[in-house]
């Protein structure tokens, strides 16, 4: 209040207020203004990469005045705002995704024309903000995206990583990890270095009682970090509503560095003290559904969680409200549970510093927060051990053991003498180490907790949380099922597909509601609008031709049907099964006459995707599909019939333009592992069919296109479990089919067998875990009936036509909008001037 203009003289601020640019003159304007001051260069001295940053910053500067208009609508109407925890925001580039919100990118090609360059080669110059490895991390980037469209108060909380996920190289047919520095200029982030926190490390807990007899604890010692703000903008599409992604940065707490060290001529162990905590945000862990148990790792989550909690704290605490308020005003979502000791700083804020009661506290805090899980896969549910734990965090770990205390005891109360139970539930394991359950935690410090589609939510009551649905009731636990922005994913990535559904929609209202899409189905038999869709998909298919190209020297056929399956390699997902499946096909067609090979549909496999750098299996699938492209793509007696690729690098930008060129994608995991998928959302939703087994959103997606618009194949989830009791105490027979194609391997076809010995055994002497043999044969079938099904090329652009006009439930708008209502309880607060930008034209 202190910092405000005082009354008199707002009229003159008023009149020098920024404006936002509307105009092509008035954009390049902007434009030439910051290349000459901003960049400090001049028309003789400007490049691509100098007019990206330029027209970013032109865009930025709109932005952030909508920016700080939305934070003040929110700060005077004082309603509740979500503040969404997530470790990883995959977002992009952001040039595009603003200037399509905002609804200016016309105005921005016509203005960059003017000034001499296409606006395609000025996207391209965009780094990708890559704060992520994979499916969680996009989910929380379009979740942003709804939640600034449909107006929310809402913000991110994540860290602001100096190295993203690595880039991919493939080198001799091995993937290579090099380090991503994405940060050396970023023109859409503000440091706010007036934002800062101190994060306290190790340390001691002392015990005293105070005059009124009341024991008090403090957590003294240890060490300080300093946490710094960096605001990203999050523009909604059609609104002004433009919402925060804050990112937290470290520093050393002491300034530059030690100066009684410099001076006593010990430089090198100053300077240390500074490196040591810028470590904590400087990389991202890139695994994927996996933990590791570092102590970086915990110190990243504390140092996150701490700081984000003293800032939606701080907030609060100036609405001068009582603490009881405190859930009416803040909801905290935990993406996944890596947020977790959210729930335990929060009750420490609350005890130890603002001197609440047990139970008063306690009461809050689950109140504030909700649970979103996203995997059953064992080895991603984190666990911390206690001596790490009490080491890093002894007061949290104290807090942990009283919260663990009060739970058991209320469990005990309604199950006297159950002691399994308390052993199973207890968020403490008891293990060699004691493990800190950081699920267990999550569930018994939030009100709420979701799956992420309806058969994970099913799988995850009845298997890995089933003790707790019994201890809390069946309505803690509720689903709520992905979706994707369709902004990004069909208007961005898939502009001339997006144009011709408004054509015929009249105007681009179902990028906000896309149950609009429903009236495509009229279509689907117009032969004039069936030529226009099949059109736009064979143009972004030689489009991705011109991509493979480029990147890998392989000439492919734009008119063969392309099969992609791009996603993290892992071994539950099967990309295994997909390599197998190429090469089955691979020695069909070796194997064919000359006739027979006539009547093959001609396709192209497509893989991309990037392995955690530890997983060793991993890196063997990405190794045996590049040894196989190798011989497949050189077979002359092939040509055509068969091309094999893998794409380098799969990242967001990347996949705005591979998903679009899809005839199949595959999503083929065994089932009951994939928690929902969303690439698989993208992929139909660009008009692409799939194939796939009945696990996560595919059996949603499924319901709601129509069965006959998807290849499913493949052993159901409830099956699972008999059938690797089988593999383990069975005698089985190795399907035919697949029995060839491992001695092929083992024949040296693609190279040293022993380089892919351990991707066979784990089939064939190791239990076949993932179901690859079970799978097989229903796999290669269906994969037969795409190649008949898309030889029909009438019907299946119909299906296709179809299948789009029926994806509407699968917005993250819709996804948004559950969470607020049945978790959050929050409403969008919609500023006067929404939808004003004429979607309907
Ligand atoms: C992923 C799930 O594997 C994927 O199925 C889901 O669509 C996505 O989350 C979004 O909900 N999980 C992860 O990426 C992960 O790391 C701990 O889970």
């Amino acid at each position: 209040v202190e910092a405000s203009i005082p009354e008199p003289q707002r009229e003159a601020w008023k009149r020098f207020q920024a404006k936002p640019f509307e105009t092509k003159d008035d954009f390049e304007k902007e434009v030439v203004r910051h290349v000459e001051t901003t960049l400090a260069r001049s028309m003789f001295n400007c490049d691509e990469t100098a007019a990206y940053a330029a027209a970013s910053l032109a865009f930025r500067d709109r932005l952030i005045t909508e920016w700080n208009k939305t934070q003040q609508r929110q700060t005077f109407a004082d309603t509740k705002r979500v503040y969404y925890l997530s470790l990883e925001f995959l977002m992009g580039r952001a040039l595009d995704n603003a200037m399509l919100n905002v609804g200016l990118k016309d105005v921005a090609k016509d203005g960059l024309g003017d000034l001499g360059f296409r606006i395609e080669d000025i996207i391209e110059q965009e780094h990708d903000a890559a704060l992520g490895n994979g499916g969680l991390g996009r989910l929380a980037a379009c979740f942003l995206d709804s939640l600034a469209s449909l107006s929310y108060p809402a913000w991110g909380y994540g860290l602001r990583y100096r190295y993203g996920i690595f880039k991919q190289e493939i080198v001799d047919g091995y993937q290579v990890e090099v380090p991503d520095y994405w940060l050396d200029f970023n023109p859409w982030e503000f440091p706010r270095h007036d934002i800062a926190v101190d994060i306290q490390f190790y340390g001691n807990i002392r015990k005293y009682q105070d005059d009124t007899g009341k024991t008090v604890v403090v957590w003294e010692g240890g060490e300080i970090v300093k946490a710094t703000a960096y605001d990203v903008p999050i523009p909604g599409f059609d609104t002004p509503a433009t919402n925060n992604l804050r990112l937290w940065s470290s520093k050393a707490a002491s300034g530059e560095f030690d100066f009684q060290k410099f001076n006593n001529g010990d430089y090198e162990s100053s300077v240390a003290d500074q490196q040591r905590a810028e470590t904590i945000s400087a990389v991202l862990y890139p695994n994927d559904s996996l933990d590791r148990g570092k102590e970086l790792r915990l110190k990243q989550q504390y140092f996150w969680v701490a700081a984000s909690l003293y800032d939606i704290v701080r907030r609060f605490k100036k609405t001068k409200r009582a603490w009881g308020e405190f859930p009416d005003q803040v909801a905290i979502q935990l993406n996944d549970t890596h947020p977790t000791l959210a729930v335990v700083e929060l009750q420490r804020i609350l005890i130890d510093l603002e001197g609440l009661e047990w139970d008063e506290a306690w009461n809050i805090v689950t109140k504030t927060f909700g649970y979103t899980n996203h995997t059953v896969l064992p080895e991603a549910l984190e666990k911390w051990s206690v001596p790490l734990f009490q080491n890093l965090l002894p007061r949290h770990l104290s807090i942990i053991y009283d919260i663990n205390q009060t739970f058991l005891q209320s469990v005990e109360r309604k199950n006297p003498g159950d002691r399994d139970l308390l052993q199973r539930v207890s968020i403490i394991e008891e293990s060699q180490p004691k493990m800190v359950r950081m699920a267990y935690l999550a569930i018994v410090g939030s009100h709420k907790v979701n799956g992420v589609a309806e058969l994970h939510s099913d799988l995850i009551k009845t298997t890995i949380f089933k003790d707790f649905v019994n201890i809390f009731g069946p309505d803690k636990f509720t689903n709520v099922t992905n979706g994707i922005t369709p902004r990004r994913w069909l208007h961005q990535a898939n502009p001339r597909l997006s144009a011709l559904i408004a054509s015929k929609l009249g105007g681009l209202a179902f990028l906000k509601d896309l149950t609009l899409l429903n009236d495509l189905e009229k279509f689907a038999d117009d032969k004039d609008f069936k030529k226009d869709w099949a059109e736009i998909k064979h143009a972004n298919k030689v489009r991705l031709a011109k991509h493979i190209k480029t990147t890998t020297g392989v000439t492919v056929n734009p008119s063969a049907l392309f099969d992609i399956q791009v996603k993290r390699i892992h071994e539950y997902k099967r990309q295994q099964m997909n390599i197998f499946g190429v090469i089955h096909r691979y020695l069909t067609i070796k194997a064919m006459g000359a006739e027979e090979r006539k009547k093959l549909a001609p396709r192209v496999s497509i893989f991309g995707g990037k392995a955690a750098p530890g997983y060793w299996m991993a890196k063997t699938i990405v190794h045996l599909v590049n040894s196989v492209g190798a011989v497949v793509n050189n077979d002359k007696d092939v040509g055509d019939l068969l091309k094999v690729i893998f794409l380098e690098d799969y990242n967001v930008s990347k996949a705005e333009i591979i998903v679009p060129a899809s005839d199949i994608s595959e999503h083929i995991s065994t089932a009951g592992t994939e928690a929902s998928g969303t690439s698989n959302m993208k992929f139909v939703l660009n008009g692409g069919l799939i194939i796939g087994t009945c696990d996560g959103a595919n059996i949603e997606i499924t319901r709601e296109i129509g069965a006959e618009n998807i290849f499913l194949f493949g052993n159901l989830s409830e099956d699972v479990e008999d059938l690797r009791h089988a593999h383990t105490y069975g005698n089985r027979d190795m399907d035919a089919d697949l029995a060839k194609v491992f001695e092929a391997i083992k024949g040296n076809m693609f190279g040293d067998a022993n380089s892919f010995s351990a991707l066979v055994g784990a089939v064939e002497n190791h239990g076949d875990y993932y179901l690859v043999s079970d799978d097989f044969h229903s796999y290669i079938t269906t994969q037969d009936m795409v190649d008949e099904a898309y030889r029909d090329q009438d019907e299946w652009v119909s299906k296709t036509i179809i299948s789009v006009a029926r994806m509407g439930f699968f917005t993250s708008d819709r996804c948004i909008n559950e969470y607020a209502e049945s978790i959050w309880n929050i409403e969008p607060l919609v500023p006067e001037t929404e939808g004003q930008s004429g979607l309907e034209r």
